[in-house]
């Protein structure tokens, strides 16, 4: 079979604004990341995806980018990131950077041309459209708006974003808006980057002539649009085949046949895609709704493409948190869904501090939040005349700066991540959540991490084995086995607070077992047909 390293990889997110602050502004920076690759690489870590430090003023964390060859300041300069890239390499790991180019920043110098005048050179590099009676030229809404139009008095026109009216979308029908771009993928790919993670790379096409929708609440008509596929396989054969890179595309809300579009090892456009299908449809968790989308996601795209296994990011809140047990079970929890993300057919990704079993956080005031979607959200609802602590209360578990708040290094001030005035609050369970007190706990969750990951490079069946759901419909009881050649593994987790019985499957009651891993102690080799799981007890077995 293939060897393909972006399959057997581990990627760890840095969201570096959160990740360790050197120069004691209050924001994590670059020289921090450089700091701690010592600490990534003895994670067992092979991939690391930096979230955007291009230059931008900050609206949306980095998102609105105001010019693509440039570092933020508050992140480094160009030079701290070329030390970080040879340092990265140095280590045998691999960087990987976003690409955000649906939109750019109001404030990017394209922007500024474009809305100058209706003649402008650069006016049809971004989405102008005249009023319609008045009005909005049509009833869409933005992610982060309710709608996705701001008008403009200079020109008195309307001008399209996907997001907040600081992220005008780039017009991708446009060539020059296309050759501008990939010369910018060369300018970073010629560096040296090993492949970009694809900002809503669904959203680049647009319905033509943005017509009305019944309705516009279901934002799904942003993306998937006619079109898509075109400029992605221009963009491969222009740029991405000339490189040894890995692509991942976040594609937010896609099915799985559409995602193959995407991903199809023969479609000559990404190589793998991260999906929100989780997120979107589980607010809480959902055991089978979750081995629901699990099978049909396999079955959709696998083997002809490849997937990612993730429960959280910058944009989801802490998977321990959102979907387990952050109280009493936390760390047990915190081991039980990172044995089922690393088992799981796809690229399996590490959001910083997860490997610690950070937990979400629920702070006091709007004002304590800094998520442009969450404050936008706000806004729009108490200006509707709804109770402010109501929806500031509605809109906490959601909340993307759950998983935006420092990493906790030491029970010391501000969790060790600054000197200077964080720039969002520190999770106050910092002093018992940290990463020095995993580092000195034998059985933290901290070093199952290491352990799984340490698997992956062992054991190509996690890589490459077949699966299948032996768990049936049981709601707290998944079960299921990855095979690859004549190695089976078993992988049996209980994600409940209470204790469960759970039967061999039938066709493996004869045969001998070897444990592989397990979150609780003492945990027995073989093991009888039926028996008891603990709250939040997971286990691998490999069927002799
Ligand atoms: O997120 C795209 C996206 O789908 C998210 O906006 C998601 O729908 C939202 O966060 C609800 O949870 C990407 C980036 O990951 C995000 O940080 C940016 O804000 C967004 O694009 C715009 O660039």
């Amino acid at each position: 079979m293939k060897k393909i390293w972006w399959k057997e990889a581990v990627v760890y997110q840095v969201y570096w604004r959160s990740f360790y602050d050197t120069d004691g502004d209050g924001y994590g920076d670059l020289q921090g990341v450089i700091e701690k690759l010592d600490y990534i690489k003895d994670l067992g870590i092979d991939v690391i995806w930096l979230n955007p430090c291009y230059e931008s003023p900050d609206k949306d964390n980095g998102y609105d980018i105001s010019d693509y060859q440039k570092i933020m300041r508050k992140a480094g300069n160009v030079g701290t990131w070329e030390t970080l890239l040879k340092e990265v390499h140095k280590r045998g790991m691999k960087l990987i950077m976003d690409l955000v180019v649906n939109h750019t920043s109001n404030q990017h110098p394209w922007f500024l041309e474009s809305r100058s005048s209706k003649d402008n050179p650069k006016r049809d590099w971004y989405i102008w459209k005249d009023p319609v009676e008045g009005k909005e030229p049509s009833n869409w809404r933005s992610y982060f708006t309710p709608s996705t139009w701001e008008f403009d008095e200079k020109t008195e026109q309307y001008y399209f974003h996907s997001f907040a009216i600081e992220q005008p979308d780039l017009n991708w029908e446009n060539e020059e808006v296309r050759e501008a771009i990939y010369d910018m993928m060369r300018f970073w790919l010629d560096k040296g980057i090993d492949g970009f993670r694809m900002d809503v790379i669904n959203l680049l096409a647009k319905i033509p002539g943005f017509p009305n929708v019944d309705t516009p609440e279901n934002i799904n008509y942003l993306g998937n649009n006619p079109g898509i596929h075109t400029y992605l396989k221009e963009m491969n054969e222009q740029v991405l085949r000339h490189y040894d890179v890995m692509t991942v595309g976040e594609i937010p809300f896609v099915t799985p046949e559409d995602g193959l579009k995407y991903v199809g090892e023969n479609r000559n456009e990404l190589h793998t895609l991260f999906h929100f299908e989780v997120a979107d449809d589980m607010p809480t968790w959902d055991m089978l709704k979750f081995k629901e989308i699990q099978t049909r996601w396999y079955e959709g795209l696998f083997p002809k493409g490849w997937n990612s296994q993730f429960l959280n990011n910058h944009d989801h809140t802490r998977q321990v948190t959102r979907y387990g047990n952050d109280g009493e079970y936390r760390v047990q929890s915190a081991k039980l869904l990172a044995t089922m993300i690393h088992t799981l057919p796809g690229t399996p990704y590490v959001f910083q501090g997860e490997e610690i079993g950070m937990t979400g956080v629920r702070f006091d005031s709007i004002d304590d939040y800094n998520d442009i979607a969450m404050k936008n959200k706000y806004h729009e609802e108490i200006s509707k005349g709804r109770d402010p602590q109501e929806v500031f209360e509605s809109l906490l578990a959601l909340s993307r700066d759950n998983s935006r708040t420092p990493v906790q290094w030491n029970a010391k001030e501000n969790a060790g991540f600054t000197t200077g005035e964080p720039w969002i609050k520190i999770n106050p369970n910092y002093k018992s959540i940290n990463v020095e007190q995993a580092l000195e706990d034998p059985d933290s969750v901290y070093y199952y991490y290491k352990k799984l990951i340490g698997l992956r490079k062992e054991h190509e069946v996690m890589v490459y084995g077949t699966f299948e759901d032996l768990s049936g419909n049981d709601e707290s009881l998944y079960v299921y086995t990855r095979s690859l050649n004549n190695v089976t593994w078993l992988v049996i987790l209980n994600h409940s607070n209470i204790e469960n019985v759970c039967t061999v499957p039938d066709k493996f009651a004869n045969n001998d077992k070897r444990l592989i891993i397990a979150n609780y102690p003492d945990v027995e080799n073989n093991i009888a047909n039926s028996f008891t799981l603990k709250p939040h007890e997971a286990r691998i077995y490999e069927i002799k």
